[in-house]
């Protein structure tokens, strides 16, 4: 009997965590590339990429900088690459499209629903503020509308057929699956789609077994069972609950520093590795192997490096 796999995917820095947060969290270009490369020979067959200014740590669209982390890593590694579109707070939807035109990678993320999304709680809790810019930018998350209307949706998808980049719909909420039912029944989106279930952020659905459960069982409603591949994060402490849930479900997981940046309560975890590490422990003890690049190249029918362009 062929070994059942499973699509471990890192995140390795992302735009909601603060340079402040925590020491481990990557900010220059080397820094993200090793743990890419680190998270890959953990067990992550995807490395989920942002960008941030080296000078200061806060997130960017630069695509030079974007560059440089796309090459570093495919000279290093096979892992398959997922850039982000949904950037950080206040990036136009311009500039969140262009790592998809100008790289075509095999995968990019899409945020499928406009939403609040905050982190200005954290800011009572931080005590030394590494950086001038972060303390007024989590502050300013309060009034923050992650913008994704269905024109901007429409305009992404053409962007992603025209570049044969597959899309990762991020989905926070209930509402969001309509949108993609929506956007499959207009032809923008083709069968099967892949979902990434985001429990946990502030702004989203809370992080229960109930919410990963209802969202699952509304796409199978709303999509058909085996129109769409899934995946789950678990924003914060709940990370690896959440995403074990998901491995009992049948789903793929994803973890890293950019969702979590715990390794158990009150221990920063040191690397996405650490977290990727963590996960496979628990997939293989479920009877869950983690799959290899090229396995999960197969099983979410991406082209394959040959056909991007870093
Ligand atoms: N920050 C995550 C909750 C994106 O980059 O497009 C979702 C995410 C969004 O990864
Ligand atoms: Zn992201």
């Amino acid at each position: 009997m062929t070994q059942q796999k499973v699509i471990v995917t890192a995140a390795l820095t992302g735009s909601a965590h603060f340079p402040s947060m925590s020491p481990y969290l990557p900010i220059t270009p080397k820094q993200i590339i090793d743990e890419g490369i680190r998270s890959a020979e953990a067990g992550a067959a995807i490395l989920h990429i942002h960008v941030r200014n080296p000078e200061n740590g806060m997130p960017t669209p630069d695509i030079d900088i974007f560059r440089e982390v796309l090459t570093g890593l495919k000279e290093k590694t096979d892992a398959v690459i997922c850039v982000s579109t949904g950037g950080g707070m206040g990036m136009s939807t311009e500039q969140r499209a262009t790592p998809v035109i100008t790289f075509k990678p095999e995968m990019a993320s899409l945020n499928f629903g406009s939403m609040n999304f905050s982190v200005f709680p954290v800011a009572e809790k931080i005590k030394e503020w590494k950086y001038p810019w972060e303390k007024l930018g989590m502050l300013a998350s309060e009034d923050f509308i992650f913008p994704n209307t269905f024109k901007t949706l429409r305009e992404f998808l053409a962007i992603f057929a025209a570049n044969d980049t597959r899309p990762e719909l991020e989905v926070y909420d209930l509402g969001m699956i309509n949108n993609v039912a929506f956007m499959v029944g207009r032809g923008h989106l083709k069968l099967p789609v892949h979902i990434q279930f985001v429990t946990g952020t502030l702004g989203g659905v809370p992080s229960t077994v109930n919410s990963l459960v209802t969202l699952v069982n509304a796409a199978r409603e709303a999509i058909g069972p085996n129109n769409f591949t899934w995946s789950a994060i678990g924003a914060g402490r709940h990370q690896m609950p959440i995403c074990s849930v998901a491995l009992a479900m049948g789903g793929n997981v994803r973890v890293g520093l950019e969702d979590n940046l715990f390794v158990s309560k009150g221990v920063l975890a040191r690397s996405s590795a650490e977290l990727v590490g963590k996960i496979v422990r628990i997939s293989k003890e479920l009877g869950l192997e983690p799959a290899q690049p090229d396995e999960a190249r197969k099983m979410l029918g991406l082209k394959g490096l040959s056909g991007v362009k870093y």
